[in-house]
């Protein structure tokens, strides 16, 4: 499903456009993504921040997620949905308190929402159909809205947690966030069925693909599977057709898997071009309302540059601590290394 394409024209009617005051703040979202993305990523070239998976060219995906909840629905990211996470409220330097190596969340689940970020591929996908199942338990209309990528839907807790949902009319909306890639390993490798939205078939959920760098079309999607959620009907896969611009993360070099030129295809499929040249087109984008967007995000920007480090050093033989009660002589070994290590790079 498409409704603006890559110039900013609309190619659609049916369903209607989401209103323009929606889309305008769909757009601030974006220019505040793509202002994280930027940023984080300089954090790390810093030494300032220990890993990031930037989800540059993938905004639409993570804001229209965040938009499109209320405040008492949860959001379950993975490792790549800092900004998802950021468009839902949380202060992005609380965001990156994990990928600063510290091995707490930096925000609290329960009061924002957001479950902890996942770096285990699709474990969070049992977890939030066990939260809408829950919520749906005790009456409540909780939506829970659970994201993954196109690799982790060739994990078993994607199969196993589809299918439960699916069983349990749970309150789920699976955004699978489709970049062709799980870090080398392209789609044809990674799934042999036509569509990623085709395995929603054989477990009886209705699915839909998305143009995933449309954010018009993404928000109208999953406002739906949201409201068809909250109605009782149960979950809904969403797979949102995208591309990963940037580097799987700093530790990874892109160019051993795959060409410039097929990166330099998606460039002008850009979700933010494509929301401004609409927005422009419209008239609903000033030059003063963008000048004010860039400023705002700058600020926030500045915000994390300033915060950034402020927690404590975490203590690498907590990596040991919480594994089991009785440390397993596996275990022990394995700390002892550690500290021996530690020790030789201190001396
Ligand atoms: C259970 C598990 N297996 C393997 C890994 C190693 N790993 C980390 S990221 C990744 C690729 C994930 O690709 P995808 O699900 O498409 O998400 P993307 O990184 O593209 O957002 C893999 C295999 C892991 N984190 N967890």
């Amino acid at each position: 499903m498409r409704l603006i394409d890559e110039t900013g024209a609309v190619v659609a009617d049916d369903p209607p456009l989401p209103a323009p005051e929606v889309l305008l703040e769909g757009y601030r979202g974006l220019v505040f993504a793509r202002r994280l993305n930027d940023q984080a990523g300089a954090l790390v070239r810093q030494g300032r921040l220990a890993v990031y998976p930037s989800s540059h060219g993938q905004e639409a995906c993570q804001v229209a997620a965040a938009a499109v909840l209320a405040e008492t629905d949860w959001l379950f990211p993975t490792y790549r949905d800092v900004a998802a996470i950021a468009a839902r409220g949380v202060d992005p330097l609380d965001v990156l308190v994990m990928l600063g190596g510290d091995w707490h969340c930096g925000y609290d689940p329960v009061a924002t929402r957001v479950a902890p970020q996942a770096t285990p591929l699709a474990t969070q996908l049992p977890h939030a159909v066990g939260v809408g199942h829950a919520a749906r338990l005790k009456g409540e209309d909780t939506v829970v809205m659970a994201l993954c990528g196109d690799g982790a839907t060739s994990e078993g807790d994607f199969h196993e947690a589809l299918n439960f949902a699916a069983v349990f009319a749970s309150p789920v909306v699976f955004l699978v966030q489709n970049n062709k890639y799980a870090i080398s390993v392209p789609l044809a490798r990674q799934s042999a069925a036509e569509s990623l939205a085709a395995k929603g078939v054989g477990y009886g959920v209705p699915a839909v693909r998305v143009d995933g760098n449309d954010l018009a079309a993404l928000i109208v999607v999953l406002t739906e599977a949201v409201a068809r959620a909250r109605r009782g009907e149960g979950p809904t896969l969403v797979e949102a057709d995208t591309y990963r611009i940037q580097a799987h993360t700093n530790a990874d070099d892109p160019s051993r898997y795959r060409t410039e030129a097929e990166v330099d295809e998606w460039r002008p499929r850009d979700p933010l071009l494509r929301m401004r040249a609409h927005l422009v087109a419209t008239g609903v984008l000033t030059p003063e309302r963008e000048a004010e967007l860039a400023a705002a995000a700058e600020e926030m920007a500045a915000h994390v540059r300033a915060g950034m480090g402020r927690e404590s050093a975490p203590d690498p033989a907590e990596l040991f601590a919480h594994v089991y009660s009785t440390p397993t002589p596996q275990l022990r070994e394995q700390a002892a290394l550690l500290a021996a290590e530690l020790n030789e790079v201190q001396a």
